[in-house]
């Protein structure tokens, strides 16, 4: 049974996450607001490493500057006591109401002059906590009706914003890369870059999009339905994996934020194998911190607050001693095998092919039996994932 979670897990919160109070667009808040200084202890006792926040998390919007000192003062204190990092830093630009149509793309100038300005400072704050990340969610970057958004006004203000970031930590020289986070929609009907596959493109045209790669949470690619081990695979193939949100969703519908693991679970294995692992060819991993981002019901007291923050932790443990444990089994092995998943891994031309020897090769196409070669015989693919699913439940 996997062991009680160390700092070497890298497992990070948001200060958002144990503190959310329960408030819904339903109804009001079921849980008394926790202080950031109780905060930190709590997770380092639970073997967390690393509290991030949004500026608003941290000091309420509209604090005086004594206010906002304050507070900075009493988290890098609890730092220092409790030896807690901050990873991540990110910004809110979705709460206030000045942020009702955005911030980086609200239709009105002042508004994202505003919300640049507040950016800056808290890059500033990140770079001096000795956050290496800063996280990007456009929750309220997007509209409700197709006529009150000019896209692409809109995706080119966000990237003059983002240009503007690059070049103000290259000229600070601050340690800190960017993470934009997707979502396809709320709070917005529809929010600009929707999906990972949207903010890897967008990011080939920044100025420095080496600066800039992705944060993708679980839950919203799969509100839109999306594969989520797949994408992160493919961000991971991009080299664009800066950070990550773990946490759990069922199904296309509003954003659950659950305790990870608590959705998709075989996805969620995927995903650790994955990211623990590299998959079946071995690839890239990921070495940054392993972030939840979830919601504790608003069902739970706070003692339910602890016990999901250390469910998140334990899940990822579990499902990485069991992803070591599939790897590891000859009869896996086999199966990937016979199942061509490994053969996946050899290129399709042969080394020094060209298309002139390709197109001569007579055994590639004159002379292949399209309708005889497999002749009926199957992958197997349903024996291999039975196998994953049978490792996942400790049934092997
Ligand atoms: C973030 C982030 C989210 C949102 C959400 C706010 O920075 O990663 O998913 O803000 O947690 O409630
Ligand atoms: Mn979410
Ligand atoms: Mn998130
Ligand atoms: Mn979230």
């Amino acid at each position: 049974m996997a062991e009680k979670p160390t700092r070497d897990d890298k497992f990070s919160f948001g200060l958002w996450t144990v503190n959310y109070n329960g408030s819904d667009p339903f109804g009001g808040p079921t849980r008394a607001h926790l202080d950031t200084v109780h905060v930190v202890e709590k997770l380092a006792e639970l073997g967390a490493y690393g509290l991030t926040f949004h500026d608003d998390d941290l000091f309420a919007f509209g604090s005086t500057d004594a206010e906002r000192q304050t507070e900075i003062d009493r988290l890098k204190q609890a730092m220092s006591d409790t030896g807690i990092e901050v990873p991540m830093v990110t910004t809110n630009l979705f709460s206030a109401p000045v942020f009702k149509d955005g911030g980086f793309t609200s239709n009105d100038r002042a508004v994202r002059r505003f919300a640049l300005r507040k950016v800056l400072r808290n890059i500033d704050l990140a770079a001096e906590l000795g956050a290496k990340t800063f996280v990007m969610w456009g929750g309220r970057e997007g509209a409700e009706y197709d006529s009150a958004k000019d896209i692409r006004a809109a995706l080119e203000r966000y990237r003059e914003a983002v240009n503007l970031l690059g070049q103000y930590v290259t000229d600070k020289g601050y340690d800190i890369r960017f993470a934009i986070e997707p979502k396809p929609n709320e709070p917005r009907g529809d929010i600009l870059l929707p999906t990972l596959g949207h903010a890897l493109a967008f990011i080939e045209t920044l100025e420095r999009p080496e600066l800039v790669g992705i944060n993708p949470e679980v839950g919203h690619e799969q509100m839109a339905g999306l594969n989520f081990a797949a994408g992160v695979a493919q961000a991971l193939y991009a080299g664009k994996l800066y950070h990550i949100d773990l946490n759990g969703q069922r199904g296309i519908k509003y954003d659950q934020d659950l305790v990870f693991g608590h959705g998709d679970l075989q996805n969620a294995f995927a995903l650790v194998d994955l990211l623990e692992n590299g998959g079946p060819d071995g690839g890239p991993t990921y070495d940054g911190p392993r972030h939840f981002d979830y919601k504790p019901s608003r069902t739970e007291d706070e003692t339910g607050v602890w016990d999901s923050a250390a469910a998140n932790m334990r899940t990822y443990l579990l499902l990485k001693e069991r992803a070591a444990a599939f790897r590891a089994d000859p009869e896996v092995q086999e199966a990937l095998q016979a199942s061509k998943v490994t053969e996946l891994s050899t290129p399709t031309l042969g080394e020094g092919e060209t298309y002139d020897t390709f197109l001569a090769d007579r055994s590639a196409f004159e002379d292949f039996d399209a309708n005889a070669y497999f002749n009926g015989k199957g992958f197997g693919f349903v024996r291999l994932q039975q196998l994953a699913l049978e490792h996942l439940l400790g049934a092997r």
